[in-house]
Formats: structure tokens, sequence, C-alpha cells
């Protein structure tokens, strides 16, 4: 059965290039989600087995036959250690880029790292005195390389617990230590995972989910929050500023540089090379009006938080980038980047570079990128584009017009400067009911969902009900994409909110990241909970993806769920094959971390499921409602 283009998405921009692709007879993810159809009811169900090799292994749901693996796994049993594997992989991808920055930072103090300095050397001091550092005679580089020693350490901690947790709200920690869910080291975590999934460790289901929570906990607490930080210090902590969105903004005259995937050790470097005198030069002389970067996912988002850069798209939009025929280059390092678009790039101009040693696709030209001499290999790749640029076939080319403006730049510290230095012009606000609560809104895109639709309809329904969203990841994109993300969108809110945007000047969606800085709405929340005197779950919030995908948003799921959020989902995860998991998932967890998960597919549906959520604790807290 073959979709209509227009049912596929709710942004012109990608139904123009849809059908580009269609005409142009190149395939996509839409089009080979449909060869899959109908997709494998185990998989989807959670309930297939293939970890040793007397397997693969399935349960019957209807339970006529087989209710048990070779080993006698049940479906319990099977469901939970799948999910806890895809939390495993999640946290991995989150931590092991952490690892990164924090190795880079480390090689930058010791004036190995080439081009990396400290940009923002406040949030130096201050997380160096956070983790007791003294900066007293030091250097910069002196503390930067303590702070880095003992980040370091969070990963191949053997004994103790992590330190970035104790940001988290005293009864929140209490709560883990009492359910033995403190995170330890976040290798650990990991390991262990992988560990307790073998055959014949961990087999029951409640207590592999508790090791999920964990591992959850040391991704939120641990691998991004330090990732967060740790980029800040490198590349500056995020203000307000603005920038445009979608694939408009891919130039007719400029060589288009499209830097992808979730690392801004490389977006960073990039940004910068292609403001290179002597690359500028070279442009014109290839008869380009000069370089254009964009990002795609949150490689983007952390160059678009930070300088401005501007984003071509979300993770659906990544192979449209290479469809409009208008890209000199795809620059990709780690996560999220579909291997499709080695053939892909292949139909058109577009040179497809990959630069990170964990990372190789099919049909790519390989940059790898190392940090002692990034600023070079950026030079280079960015002049790899430009001598593509006279290889562009001008009937090839369409670039939609479609160039939405936005405002970003809303980390926890800029956030706190337009309330004027504290948190407490948002808790008056909330206080008195102008803004009924906070909605954090993240996640992908999946092919399953019309493109966007789930995102923009979630967010403008909280908005409307005088909810504050914060959003990070794929989500932000979408917003940007759909105007929401401007001063001006109040206007779509309701009266309250609308009010406390115009006093402060602030959209009523604000972006707040990458993925990796969803710790920063854990600070936030933070901050409210202690300034209330209350724990996390108190709060008159709750969280949703409504269009994720990613194995990174398990993990997320588990973190934020664990730290107090109820979190509703757009697609479903696959653990409907297990009653005792799926019920733990949506109930029973409620009595263990004071939240849960609902699935909900319907986007004003899960708006009110949220706003039904955020009013009841607001009846608890006894604000008017
Ligand atoms: Ni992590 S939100 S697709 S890129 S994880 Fe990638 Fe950010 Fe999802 Fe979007
Ligand atoms: Fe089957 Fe058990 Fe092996 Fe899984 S671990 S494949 S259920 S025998």
């Amino acid at each position: 059965m073959e979709q209509e283009v227009h049912e596929r998405s709710i942004d012109p921009a990608t139904l123009a290039m849809l059908q580009k692709a269609k005409e142009e007879g190149v395939e996509t993810a839409w089009e080979r989600y449909e060869k899959q159809l109908p997709q494998c009811s185990f998989g989807q169900l959670g309930i297939c087995c293939r970890n040793c090799n007397m397997g693969p292994c399935r349960i019957d749901p209807f339970g006529e036959e087989a209710d048990k693996g070779i080993c006698g796994a049940t479906a319990d049993i099977i469901v939970a250690r799948n999910l806890l594997r895809s939390i495993a992989a999640g946290a991995a991808a989150h931590s092991d880029h952490a690892r990164d920055s924090v190795l880079t930072f480390k090689k930058m103090s010791e004036g190995k790292a080439g081009s990396y300095k400290i940009k923002d050397t406040a949030k130096l001091l201050s997380l160096a005195s956070e983790y007791g550092i003294s900066s007293e005679g030091g250097s910069l580089e002196e503390v930067a390389a303590k702070l880095a020693d003992i980040l370091l350490l969070e990963f191949g901690k053997q004994d103790g617990h992590l330190l970035c947790t104790r940001r988290a709200p005293e009864p929140r920690l209490k709560l883990w230590a009492e359910l033995g869910i403190e995170p330890r080291g976040i290798d650990r975590e990991i390991v262990e995972c992988m560990h307790r999934t073998h055959m014949g460790v961990d087999n029951n289901a409640v207590h592999i989910l508790l090791q999920g929570l964990r591992t959850g906990l040391s991704d939120g607490w641990g691998g991004s929050m330090i990732a967060t930080d740790i980029q800040d210090i490198l590349f500056g902590t995020p203000q307000p500023r603005r920038s445009t969105v979608n694939l408009g903004v891919l130039s007719k005259d400029k060589v288009n540089v499209i830097v992808h995937g979730h690392e801004p050790i490389l977006s960073e470097m990039i940004v910068e090379a292609a403001e290179d005198p002597e690359l500028l030069e070279l442009a014109k002389e290839k008869g380009a009006a000069g370089i254009n970067v964009a990002g795609i996912c949150c490689t983007g988002n952390e160059t678009l938080m930070r300088h401005g850069t501007p984003i071509a798209g979300t993770f659906l939009q990544q192979e449209l980038a290479v469809i409009t025929g208008a890209v000199e280059a795809m620059v990709v390092d780690v996560q999220c980047v579909m291997p499709s678009l080695g053939e892909l790039a292949g139909c058109y101009h577009t040179k497809f570079i990959s630069t990170s040693s964990k990372a190789d696709f099919p049909n790519t030209v390989r940059m790898e990128f190392h940090e002692d001499k990034a600023y070079e290999t950026a030079k280079e790749i960015v002049r790899a584009a430009v001598e593509n640029f006279p290889n562009r076939v001008p009937e090839k080319v369409t670039i939609p017009d479609e160039k939405q403006e936005c405002m970003v730049g809303f980390s926890v510290e800029a956030i706190l400067n337009a309330l004027g230095g504290t948190p407490d012009p948002l808790i008056e606000a909330i206080k008195s009911g102008a803004i009924r609560g906070v909605g954090a809104v993240v996640g992908c895109n999946n092919v399953k969902v019309k493109h966007n639709y789930g995102h923009v309809n979630l967010v403008k329904e909280l908005i409307k009900n005088n909810v504050l969203v914060v959003t990070t990841g794929c989500n932000a994109i979408a917003c940007a994409e759909a105007g929401l993300l401007l001063p001006e969108a109040s206007e779509l809110a309701g009266d309250g909110l609308k009010a406390v945007c115009k006093a402060l000047g602030i959209p009523p969606v604000l972006h707040m990241g990458s993925c990796v800085d969803i710790s920063r709405i854990l600070v936030l929340s933070s901050a409210l909970a202690n300034r209330l005197g209350v724990d996390i779950s108190d709060l008159p919030a709750a969280g949703a993806a409504p269009e994720w995908m990613s194995e990174k948003a398990v993990s997320i799921g588990a973190y934020v769920v664990s730290s107090g959020v109820y979190t509703v989902l757009g697609t479903v995860p696959a653990v409907l094959g297990s009653q005792a998991v799926t019920s733990l998932l949506t109930e029973g967890l409620n009595d263990v971390v004071g939240a849960s998960f609902a699935v909900e597919p319907d986007p004003i549906k899960a708006a009110g499921l949220m706003l039904e959520h955020i009013d009841g604790k607001r009846e608890a807290l006894g604000l008017i409602t």
C-alpha cells in the first residue's frame, strides 16, 4: 500500500522534496518503511530473544504455542531484557560522546588540542568549585586539568556513586539511595546491563528494570550532564539569539556544507573553518558567493544554540537535504545518521564525508577528525566541499522556499538571566496560575508518525493551555520550523502564558539545546523544586516524546521518569508483549519513583494527559487550578 506523499509530513518543504524524490526515482526512509510493512509483530511486542545461540526464541502472544524460550525465559524476562539493552545502548551513545568531550577538554588543558580553548571561564570556575577544586593560584588550564580528571573518573569509577547526581533535590537523592538505584560509574552501569542480559543471569523483570532506571540516571545526571557542561566551557554557554531553520536555509549561490550527527567537537570547527579567508577566497574562485554551513539533528542544535548557525532540518529531513541537489558536502560524525546517505549522495553531486573513528558508512569519503589537528581537518573538509561546488548540476537543484525565523539559546543560565537572575518570577507565575505548568517536549522523528505532526500539535496544545514548553533535539527543530520559537508565537498561547512571554520578550517554547542538553532541563527542574522546597515529582510538570525512535530516547525516558517526571510517549515501545513490564512502566513506577510513562499517539490527547497530570500536581501543592 503506497502512502500519498502529502500524508507523510505537515511541512511543505519536506513534501516538496519528497515529491522531487519521487520524480527522480530516489528512495527515502518512507519508501523503505512501506517495504517493511507489515512489521514483525514479535519484534513490535518485544518478545523475540536472540541473546544466545539456542535461539532465536519467540513467545506466542496468544498463549497458544511457546510461552517460554528454550532456557525457560518468559515474555516478562525477554521484554525486560530487551528494554534494558536498549537503555544501555542509549546511555552508551550519550556517555561515550561525553567521554570524548572530556578527553578533548583534558588535551586542551595540556595544550595538546590545537584550536580548542576555554570559552566560558565563569562556567569552568563554577564547575570547579562544585567539584571541590580550588582555583586559587593555579592557571585556568590547571583547573581544567583537575576538573577533567575528576570527570573522567565518573566513567570508570569502581566504588561510590556519581558526583553529578548531587544536583538533584535532596528528597530525590534519598529516594534513589533507598531504591538502590543511585548510579555508580557510568561505564560500569552499561557493562552491568550487558552482563545481566547475557543468557542465564538476571531473570527477574522488576530487578532488570531497576537496573534500567539506574543506567538511565547515569546517562541523564552523568554522561549527558557532563557533555553539556564541558561543551559549554569549550564552546560557550548558549545565550538567546536569532537564526533560521528548514531546507530553505540552503543557499542557491553559496557552497552548502551540512553538519549532521551529534558532537559539536566537529561542527564547531567546521563553522570556524567556513569563515577562513583562504577558503572564502577559494569559494570565490570556484564561482560561489560564499560558504554556508547548516545543521541537521543535534550537532546542528549545538551550533545553532551557540552561533546561530542555521538548521536545514530534523532527523527525517537528512535525506531530503541531499535531494535538494544543492549540498556540496554532507559531513557526519555519530548517531542518527542514515546509512542510506551514501547511495543517495551518489545520485547527486554531494560528497558524503564521515569523520568519526567510530562511525563509517557505505560510500563515504573518510576524513577522520582528531582534536590535535581539528582545525586543519575541518579546513580540508570545507575545502573538499568548496572544490565540489562546480559539480553542482543546476537542473537538479530545487531549494524549497521555506525558511523560518526562530529564537534559540535558552540555557539554564540564559533563562535565569531572562528572569532577572532567579527562578522566582517563573515560580510566581506558576503559583498565580498565569503559567499552568512546564512541559518538556523532546525527541526524534519516526516514519510511523506524520513528520512533525506529533511535535507541533502537542506543543501548540500545551501553550494554548498556558503550559510553558521547554524543548530539545528534533522537537526543537520541528517547533522552529512551525514558527513556535518566536516571541510572536505567544499569540498562540493562552492569556496567562502570553502575558508572561510578552513581559519577558521570550517565546512560549524555549529551545534548550541538543538531546544531551535534556540535562539542562533536569538542572532547571531541580532549581524549581528546590526553590519550592519539594521534589521534582511534585512539580506541575510533564514530559513528552511524540515521535521518538532512537535507543537514546529510551535511556532518556528511563532517567526522566526516574527523576520524577511523568512522560507521554507518542510511539509505542516494544514492551506490550509483557503485561507485567507494561503495567510496571505505566502504573507501578508511580509507587517507586513517583512518575510513570503513558503512551498516546494522538498529540492532542497526549497534551490532555499532561494537562491532567499538571493540574493534579497543582492541586496537591495547593495552587489555584
Ligand atoms: Ni539526539 S532527537 S533524531 S537528533 S536522538 Fe537523533 Fe538529537 Fe532523536 Fe533527533
Ligand atoms: Fe532463547 Fe533463552 Fe537463548 Fe533467549 S537466552 S535465545 S530465550 S534460550
